[in-house]
């Protein structure tokens, strides 16, 4: 059987986080694309290096040219700019619109056939028009958020209680941005829901709503921490998840922005939903009931997302 071959667009930070972490797993042979000469082509000479250390066996390239994507299983989209301090995500709307175009137009011309993952921010427009410029079907192309968001949620939370990350499960929807939804009832440690370990004793609904608001605003804590760009390791360990799931075939259910077509009363979007991610690419939206808080909340983050959306076609009629 052929290795599967995973194309990374974009070769910054995450680019070469997603090359090493997809070498490490051997998940297959990667391509590193940027349109700056000599990146992608130093990262991968030097993830090369490491494999004879590190004992993986994937042969990785750096290119160019879009031609070097042709045939590629996977794509990840990274490329564009990232916020700086005092940015929002808002912000890159412009000029990561034109990067999407362009990344488009090569994804449709050498590797139509493959899933794709947009990390590119503001995520879920810019996935939206991804989608418009590739003419990928939405089954194929997901947005990397709320497995992130719902990691970032569940770090913070095993710091509260004391207990291992992996006993901490993390639901959150919504757009990816300041107002998305992390969901306090769908969210557990061990299978018990938190208002229960509120009853409990084991925290405070006050400490609860601190850490859901440190957990929306966990990518600007990173970027002001950082100063030069933004957080790398935790997003590019979610997108492999995804790839993972796609490529091996896991069917796991992971917080991905998707394509809405009526799902929560939604139409024509990207947002963070929980989906079923296979081999046919998103092969199940998972529908749940909100409740009226939660309603409101989802309702809000779907504006914005809109908002980002409309501003996307005045700017390029051509997405209208
Ligand atoms: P960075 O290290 O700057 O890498 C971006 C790369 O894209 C650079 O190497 C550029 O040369 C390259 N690039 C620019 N234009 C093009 C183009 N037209 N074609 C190909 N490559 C191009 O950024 P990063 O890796 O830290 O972040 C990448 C993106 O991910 C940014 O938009 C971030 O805002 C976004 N991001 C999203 C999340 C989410 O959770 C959704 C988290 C963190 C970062």
């Amino acid at each position: 059987m052929a290795r599967s071959k995973i194309a990374l667009i974009g070769a910054g930070q995450i680019g070469g986080t997603l090359a090493h972490l997809a070498a490490l797993k051997e998940l297959g042979d990667i391509v590193l694309f940027d349109i700056a000469e000599g990146t992608p082509q130093g990262k991968a000479l030097d993830l090369a290096e490491s494999g004879p250390v590190n004992g993986f066996n994937a042969a990785l390239k750096g290119a160019n040219s879009y031609a070097d994507i042709e045939g590629a299983d996977v794509i990840v989209v990274t490329a564009g700019v990232p916020r700086k301090p005092g940015m929002s995500r808002d912000d890159l709307l412009g000029i990561n619109l034109k990067v999407m175009e362009a990344v488009g137009d090569g994804i449709k011309k050498y590797a139509p056939a493959a899933f794709v993952i947009c990390i590119t921010n503001p995520l879920d427009a810019m996935v939206w028009a991804l989608q418009k410029s590739s003419g990928l079907p939405a089954k194929k192309i997901v947005g990397m958020a709320g497995v992130l968001d719902s990691a970032r949620f569940r770090y913070f939370l095993s710091e509260e209680f004391k207990v291992s990350v992996e006993d901490v499960t993390a639901f959150v929807l919504g757009g990816h941005g300041d107002d998305m939804v992390p969901s306090v009832r769908y969210s557990t440690v061990a299978g018990i829901p938190l208002p229960d370990l509120v009853k409990m004793g084991w925290t405070t609904q006050e400490r609860l709503d601190s850490i859901i608001d440190r957990t929306r605003k966990g990518g600007g804590e990173i970027v002001n921490l950082l100063k030069t760009g933004s957080a790398f390791y935790a997003p590019a360990a979610a997108a492999i998840a995804m790839a993972e799931s796609y490529l091996k075939d896991k069917r796991r259910v992971l917080p991905c922005a998707a394509k809405l077509e009526g799902e929560y009363g939604v139409d024509n979007l990207y947002v963070g939903v929980p989906v079923v991610i296979g081999a046919g690419g998103v092969e199940k939206i998972v529908e749940v009931k909100l409740d009226l808080a939660e309603q409101q909340m989802f309702d809000k983050s779907v504006a914005s997302v809109r908002s980002l959306v409309d501003a996307c076609k005045v700017i390029n009629p051509a997405f209208a």
